[in-house]
């Protein structure tokens, strides 16, 4: 079973990633991994952070010769932040001391508050270095490795950005395939639809502006999955529940839905699913439309797979105007002045791909197994070849 486990604060020293149970031979370059990571800094709308941060990484284990080992995959990557001047060092430093500078103005919508309540902090620095997204560059990290693991069985995770603010991609319009992706990835808000962005980058000037925030609506595709993936079985094997709680779990992602999932629940059943029918000429089953989201019964259904994300306007405001209470002093204002990113959709959209491809990797590894990539290949060939 694939595991994975993030380590380290958005102002420390970097982030590490530990991966363990990928096979043997996946072949992985720092490059590979590196080029997956400059994607989640892409977007128009992110604060002055990411122009510096350079997301260097080391892999520090369980690679050798450019292949995996079988053994753990453990990744370093540094915060630019940290090694660009001393400005952190006292604050963020592991030894022994207290901040001269506690945040007591807590922002609503953060973790700051609830954090330090549940710990017993007074200072919401405690909280929200670890609450920060700037985890996602870890998780990034390991999702290209995933990434790879499935491009050897011709799984392909890409994402664009659906809505801004209020500025949405008409249902009707063309989803990017993966030979597309670069499209999406050239468009300064990684959206698929000229109009749309071009609205979409409106609503981020003039949330800018104002020193406002804007969230949005990602939505993540997967080509080329195979059927069978997950489980009807028991509930937490169904792999759209496995999807919902690993998007869910980026920071700022308030609602997660498979395919049309809200949309068809105002439908009548004769037209809330996909039609079958069978492919004589391909010798396979499809399905005339992607309502489900390529999930039927907790099962991957061999079709398109369809996640989308919610993410609220982020909490942090360049000019803060949500009233909160100073926890030292119990007395009301205006939460803390963080620096900050207007938005940071387009960004999330390349971490859900991330966690979209991590379950997928983590059940193709369930289903198919092996110690070896051969063995891994040839095992979810042989399931696929006597499919009937
Ligand atoms: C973040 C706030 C900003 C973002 C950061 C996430 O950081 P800072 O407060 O240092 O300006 O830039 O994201 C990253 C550093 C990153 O690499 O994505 C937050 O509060 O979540």
């Amino acid at each position: 079973m694939l595991r994975y486990l993030t380590a380290g604060e958005s102002h420390g020293q970097g982030l590490v990633v530990i991966m363990e149970g990928l096979p043997a031979g996946l072949e992985i370059t720092v490059e590979e991994i590196q080029a997956e990571m400059g994607r989640r800094r892409l977007g128009y709308g992110r604060g002055p952070r990411q122009r510096f941060e350079a997301d260097e990484l080391t892999l520090i284990g369980g690679v050798r010769h450019g292949r995996t080992l079988g053994s753990p995959v453990a990744i370093e990557i540094k915060n630019s932040e940290w090694f660009r001047s001393d400005k952190w060092h006292d604050e963020m430093s592991p030894a022994p001391g207290a901040t001269k500078d506690p945040l007591t103005q807590v922002r609503p919508g953060h973790a700051d508050l609830a954090g330090m309540q549940k710990y017993g902090f007074t200072d919401a620095r405690d909280v929200l270095e670890r609450a920060s997204a700037r985890e996602t560059a870890a998780r990034v990290a390991a999702g290209a490795v995933a990434k790879k693991l499935l491009k050897a069985l011709d799984i392909e995770v890409i994402s664009h950005v659906i809505q801004m603010g209020d500025a949405r991609v008409p249902s009707s319009a063309a989803r990017p395939t993966p030979s597309e992706l670069h499209r999406v990835d050239e468009n300064q808000v990684r959206c698929f639809d000229a109009d749309a962005s071009e609205a979409m980058i409106a609503a981020i000037k003039a949330a800018a502006k104002e020193g406002d925030s804007l969230g949005g609506v990602v939505e993540v595709l997967a080509f080329g999955v195979p059927v069978g993936l997950g489980s009807h079985v028991h509930w937490d094997r169904k792999i759209d529940a496995a999807f919902a709680q690993a998007v869910m779990s980026i920071q700022a992602v308030k609602g997660v839905e498979i395919g049309d999932g809200f949309e068809v629940a105002g439908r009548r059943g004769s037209a809330a699913h996909d039609p079958i029918s069978w492919d004589s000429d391909a010798n396979e089953y499809r399905r005339g439309s992607t309502l489900a989201g390529g999930t039927e019964g907790g099962m991957t259904t061999g079709e398109l797979v369809v996640v989308r994300a919610a993410m609220k306007p982020l909490a942090t405001l360049n000019k803060p105007t949500l009233e909160t209470v100073d926890t030292a002093t119990k007395g009301s204002g205006v939460s803390f002045k963080e620096r900050t990113d207007v938005t940071a959709v387009p960004a999330m959209g390349v971490v859900a791909e991330t966690m979209v491809s991590l379950v997928l990797a983590t059940e193709a590894q369930r289903k198919f197994g092996g110690d070896s990539m051969d063995e891994f290949v040839r095992n979810a060939e042989s399931f696929s070849a006597n499919l009937s």
